[in-house]
């Protein structure tokens, strides 16, 4: 049936940097009112979608989102009120239409997301039916509950430690279901904490909610991490609790060199030590493994450890399709990372993961470093039916918002668990 929309009104409100980011509603014919957090990265790919940001420096520093709240309020709500769209595709191609540039400079991403969301809620409440059983679906990917990967170690711009390395999660692959791997991994969080502590480290927190210690390389990390997981009494490897690591190595790639603490790693080296961390440790997954802008880099990282590893593309990959195909052409990671901001509508991030999935590319749907409680993307994930989650650790409620989300639909409905 037709969804008749009666307005849209957004909201400047904070995310969990403190940082400004939009809450928009979309009210139904009807008057059935829907809302959407819009989520915000810091270590951002070149070519995302545009978020506008005000640019007035006595407000938050430039950070302000007026401008984008400011076109919901007017040229989108002008746009849709009154107007009826059978589909998300079909609001959101109305969207991209009267945004008119290649990467919603015009309106901002942040304006476009947030509606194209908040619709897709208030859709699935018309029709009584829960998010996930509402968005569209992927031919040939069932609905499926994810593997979760707990980034319970940060660094990188995430945090003000010495790590360059940005993200050290755990997924409990082999867990048997949604709750226990949930369990695992708070229980693995809560026994890092102890060792942490006990060695005099910080426990206090980064952006995703994992400790941010003063430790410097990522083998001290992956040390500490199968020891956490020893400790809680899980196994590691396939069956038991695995790593999955974004360095975002964009961000510590300066003049064609990955600068590591006093390190100027080459392109080999720094492939060499990725590498030396798969044969060392039960690594499956690693993101941004190369810098965004060095093809040649991508292609022998996939070339020497494609085969033996997920290579997820992010900063490289931008959640865009069009990007996505070439980098599927030019033999790119075998996995993408799935940002519903980095692309900027709903109905385009479920194109990207139609597109890997047809290429034989694994998906892992993703929060952003700035998040809002709103858990759409565990709604969403579960609809893909990727198989893969990561938002966060299991801490700070806009990370633990999505992980009980997965639990709720868990115990709602009879669905698989694990990698798709
Ligand atoms: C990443 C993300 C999410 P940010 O690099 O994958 O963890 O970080 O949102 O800062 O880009
Ligand atoms: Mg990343």
């Amino acid at each position: 049936m037709p969804y008749q929309i009666e307005n849209v009104q957004a909201v400047e409100t904070l995310d969990s940097r403190a940082k400004p980011t939009l809450q928009v509603a979309v009210t139904l014919a009807g008057g059935l009112r829907a809302t959407a957090g819009v989520p915000s990265g810091a270590s951002t790919g070149s070519r995302e979608a545009v978020e506008l940001r005000d640019g007035d420096p006595d407000r938050y520093s430039g950070q302000g989102v007026l401008k984008a709240v400011s076109n919901c309020n007017t040229e989108i709500r002008d746009l849709l009120s009154g107007r009826a769209f059978d589909s998300l595709a079909a609001l959101d191609q109305a969207l991209i239409d009267l945004d008119g540039t290649p990467n919603k400079a015009r309106l901002g991403a942040n304006a476009i997301l947030g509606t194209s969301m908040a619709f897709a809620r208030a859709a699935a409440i018309a029709d009584g039916k829960e998010l996930w059983q509402w968005l569209p679906t992927i031919e040939g990917q069932a609905y499926r509950l994810p593997v979760p990967c707990f980034n319970v170690l940060n660094g990188g711009v995430h945090a003000p430690n010495p790590l360059e390395f940005q993200e050290f999660m755990i997924s409990p692959l082999g867990a048997p279901s949604m709750p226990e791997a949930v369990r695992a991994g708070a229980e693995v969080y809560s026994a890092l904490k102890k060792i942490l502590a006990s060695r005099g480290y910080s426990t206090g927190l980064g952006d995703e909610g994992g400790f941010a210690p003063d430790l410097a390389t990522p083998q001290q990390v992956c040390d500490l991490l199968v020891e956490a997981i020893t400790t809680a009494g899980y196994s590691h490897g396939r069956s038991g609790i695995m790593i999955a690591l974004d360095p975002a190595s964009s961000e510590f790639h300066k003049d064609g060199r990955y600068l590591i603490g006093e390190s100027q790693l080459s392109s080999e080296q720094m492939i060499a030590l990725l590498d030396e961390l798969v044969e060392r440790y039960p690594i499956w997954s690693i993101e941004d493994g190369a810098a965004e802008d060095d093809l040649a880099d991508w292609q022998t990282l996939t070339r020497e450890l494609g085969d033996k590893v997920q290579l997820v593309g992010d900063d490289n990959f931008c959640t865009n399709p069009a990007i996505i195909s070439e980098a599927i052409d030019n033999g790119v990671a075998n996995a993408a990372l799935i940002k519903v901001n980095q692309i900027g509508t709903v109905t385009e991030a479920i194109d990207a993961i139609r597109l890997c999935h047809t290429n034989g590319y694994a998906q892992m749907v993703s929060h952003r470093s700035g998040e809002t409680p709103d858990p759409f993307i565990a709604d969403f994930v579960v609809a893909m039916g990727s198989g893969q989650i990561k938002t966060g650790a299991p801490a700070r409620g806009e990370r633990i918002a999505k992980y009980n989300r997965l639990l709720e639909i868990t115990a709602s409905a009879s669905l698989p668990y694990g990698l798709a």
